[in-house]
């Protein structure tokens, strides 16, 4: 049996399983697998394998915290699009969708699957996130954007050399030109960050983006590829507040903060780092409540997740995990998550890295 025959068979059982299908419908729909790989060398997904499939892919994602809720995935299927600007239009409809004016809904838009002669790629890293430029005097921006940028400038794209320049979105269709646009400006909800009790904090003009839309992974489902398949949940506070914000080789605003509360950054024993992160967390978190738009704090987070294995286990399940990930990365010891061990085994369907097309 070749590979692909194998891996869809091994999909449509589990999956047909889990629909609790009939021993029939799930024969008659493998012979016509059969059928189709042996004819053309592949086989098309149905509208409810591929719901199936990526939201199984969500539930086997190792390093994600926010895994209870995958049963809930929106699944928008746009296999059928063929032109670069439908495909934009597509990712547009899936910004607003997913925003719903900051109550966000898990979606993911599925494009064309891979084949000999068709591969779709959206080169963003995330359909909305900041450019970062590297100048003579130092960078400004998101640095993780630099070398995405460098290439949106190649193909046009006119810089402007902000903090938070939402990046345009380019969309490659096999070997032909890249092929770059804009997202509108009223698409892109942002969420400007203030502290409950510090004034100062806005004078910082800190914001963030509310919808993290992860747009370079692959989703593969029995044995087929999706190249293009952006999706997103919403945000775990400390993903912004003590990462994007903090890492030294981002927007690294700790040290400016912790002037402003007058703490010695001399001193590694005035936990300043410490006491700088708890507050620009808490200034993330509430800002985005303040806001309307949906996130989640870390330790409510690693309760769903607590759920989520409760629940896996109850389905008979193993859980899957990557605990390097899984832990938050403020007061990891806090959750139950830092005090376990996690079998990290890849299984499909999954999400998965793909090589960089530029
Ligand atoms: C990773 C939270 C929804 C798939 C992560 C991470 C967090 C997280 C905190 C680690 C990110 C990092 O450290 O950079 C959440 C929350 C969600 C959510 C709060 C809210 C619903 C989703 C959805 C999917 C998904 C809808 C897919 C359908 C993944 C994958 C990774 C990940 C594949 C690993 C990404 C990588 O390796 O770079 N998630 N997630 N998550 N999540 Fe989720
Ligand atoms: N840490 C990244 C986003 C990674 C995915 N996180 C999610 N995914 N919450 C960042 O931009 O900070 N999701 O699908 O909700």
């Amino acid at each position: 049996m070749n590979d692909l025959l194998r891996e869809a068979t091994e999909f449509i059982c589990s999956c047909y399983n889990e629909l609790h299908k009939t021993k029939q419908e799930t024969e008659i729909r493998l012979n016509e697998i059969h059928e189709q790989i042996g004819a053309r060398g592949y086989y098309k997904h149905t509208t409810e394998e591929l719901e199936y499939g990526a939201k199984a892919a969500w539930r086997n994602s190792n390093r994600c915290i926010g895994r209870l809720f995958w049963d809930q995935l929106n699944v928008i299927d746009q296999r059928h699009l063929k032109t670069e600007e439908e495909m934009a239009e597509a990712l547009f409809e899936h910004i607003a969708y997913a925003t719903n004016n900051g109550r966000i809904r898990p979606t993911i838009t599925v494009l064309s699957q891979k084949s000999p002669n068709q591969n779709v790629r959206i080169w963003n890293h995330q359909l909305i996130r900041y450019a970062g430029y590297k100048t003579a005097e130092g960078v400004i921006g998101d640095s993780t954007s630099i070398a995405f940028t460098e290439e949106c400038i190649k193909l046009g794209w006119e810089p402007r050399y902000g903090y938070f320049d939402i990046l345009p979105i380019i969309i490659q269709l096999n070997d032909n030109p890249p092929k770059l646009f804009d997202i509108p400006d009223h698409l892109p909800l942002e969420v400007s960050i203030r502290h409950p009790h510090f004034d100062w904090f806005e004078d910082l003009q800190l914001k963030w983006y509310a919808v993290p839309i992860i747009s370079e992974m692959s989703l593969e489902i029995g044995g087929i590829t999706y190249t293009a398949a952006p999706f997103n949940g919403w945000y775990m506070g400390t993903e912004i507040g003590a990462r994007n914000f903090a890492d030294e080789t981002r927007y690294n605003v700790l040290p400016r903060i912790a002037s402003l509360m007058g703490l010695d950054i001399k001193s590694n024993q005035s936990l300043w780092k410490d006491r700088t992160l708890l507050e620009l967390n808490t200034a993330v978190l509430y800002s985005f409540k303040e806001a309307g738009v949906s996130i989640v704090d870390h330790h409510t987070a690693a309760q769903q997740f607590k759920k989520f294995e409760e629940k896996e286990l109850a389905a008979g399940r193993a859980v899957t995990g990557d605990w390097t990930w899984l832990i938050p990365p403020l007061s990891p010891a806090t959750t139950h998550i830092f005090h376990q061990t996690y079998h990290n085994k890849v299984e499909k369907p999954n999400y998965f890295y793909q090589s960089k097309p530029y």
